[in-house]
């Protein structure tokens, strides 16, 4: 055996021990190569998904109906930005550059969830956006915060404490609605019956084809299967759906009393695939405004990182001076950098 081998072998007995005592993998520590690779997977598609899944309702900022309800709205829009980069700078942990990992989205090669790709058409879809599309997000996300790798867990404890806030008031403007006008509430049942079946895919394929779920599951990155955590939000959800007084969407829908769950109708699994392929009613102007705002920000790269060399070379300067022991020039000593 040669000393990498022995190296590798040591890593690999490592890893499984931290999986199997349930602990936590950190970035220096050894992992398959196969652990990285599903991990970058899913962390970036889930950045992407966050970034991306700011388009529907960013349309809406300037339509919303008062000024409170505009800077509510503003405030989530800007939560989930700040998802996008702590799920960046854990993918990056991983070892791909940020620009790689937004090559990838951009070039159309990564996925990012197929919820996105739906139009919102009226004001009550923000109130069904944050009950059900944040509702479910939460349903998938409080297992992530007991992911083995620590990054991730770290950064999902903090995404569903707002995802928490999210779907709150996304509950509140539907109940309004919902006790408003006959035209609301007839909006509001609109809104609800369409994104229905879009948020309970979502959790992602049935489980027979999810060729991921098993290993997922087995390196504890995953903690249920994509059915289980479908059915955990549809019991969730029925409940709510009777609070607010708007029904759900599905004619199979029944209490099982010999299951104690709800059961639930067939979705449309081909317009799932349909569109996580990139054909969703949305898909070429989500990815299309994504990629005129990347353009856009190109400044905003440039000078961040002008500044950020100009950082380096100030401290480096600074650095050698101090070591050569010379008195030093006033400037540097109060911390200017101009
Ligand atoms: N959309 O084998 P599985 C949010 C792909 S954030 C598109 O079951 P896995 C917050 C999957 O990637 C929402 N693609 O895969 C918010 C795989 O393709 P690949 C995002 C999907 O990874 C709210 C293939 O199908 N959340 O909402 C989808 O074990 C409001 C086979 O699937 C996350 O990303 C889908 N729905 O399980 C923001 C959570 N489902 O990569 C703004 C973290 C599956 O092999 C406003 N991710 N695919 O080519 C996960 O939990 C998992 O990755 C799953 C999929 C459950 C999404």
């Amino acid at each position: 055996m040669t000393t990498t081998d022995d190296a590798v072998a040591q890593g690999q007995e490592h890893f499984d021990a931290l999986i199997a005592e349930d602990s936590r993998v950190e970035p220096r520590d050894w992992m398959p190569a196969d652990y990285r690779k599903t991990l970058t997977r899913q962390v970036s598609q889930h950045a992407h998904s966050e970034i991306i899944g700011m388009q529907p309702e960013a349309n809406w900022i300037t339509r919303a109906p008062s000024l409170k309800r505009k800077s509510i709205l503003m405030a989530k829009v800007q939560d989930e930005a700040g998802h996008g980069l702590y799920l960046y700078s854990a993918a990056e942990t991983l070892g791909t550059p940020r620009s790689e990992l937004n090559e990838q989205l951009l070039s159309g090669r990564a996925k990012y969830s197929s919820i996105f790709n739906y139009p919102a058409r009226t004001w009550a879809d923000m109130g069904a956006i944050g009950w059900l599309v944040d509702g479910a997000a939460i349903c998938n996300q409080v297992p992530l915060c007991r992911a083995s790798y620590g990054p991730y867990g770290r950064a999902m404890v903090r995404i569903c404490k707002e995802e928490s806030f999210h779907q709150r008031q996304g509950w509140e403007i539907l109940y309004e609605l919902s006790h408003g006008t006959e035209a609301q509430k007839k909006m509001a049942q609109e809104a609800v019956n369409r994104f229905y079946g879009p948020a309970l895919q979502m959790f992602g394929p049935p489980d027979g084809d999810s060729p991921n779920s098993q290993q997922s599951m087995a390196w504890n990155i995953k903690r249920f299967s994509n059915d289980e955590l479908r059915q955990r939000f549809v019991d969730m959800i029925v409940p709510q759906a009777e609070a607010l007084g708007l029904s759900l969407p599905d004619p199979d829908l029944a209490w099982n009393e010999e299951r104690g769950h709800y059961d639930y109708g067939e979705l449309d699994w081909e317009e799932f695939m349909s569109v996580i392929k990139g054909r969703g009613p949305c898909s070429v102007q989500r990815m299309k405004r994504r990629r005129e705002a990347h353009e856009n920000g190109a400044w905003v790269r440039e000078a961040a990182a002008a500044y950020a060399e100009r950082q380096a070379m100030a401290s480096a300067t600074h650095q050698n001076e101090s070591s050569t022991d010379r008195p030093r020039p006033a400037a540097q000593l109060i911390g200017a950098t101009a």
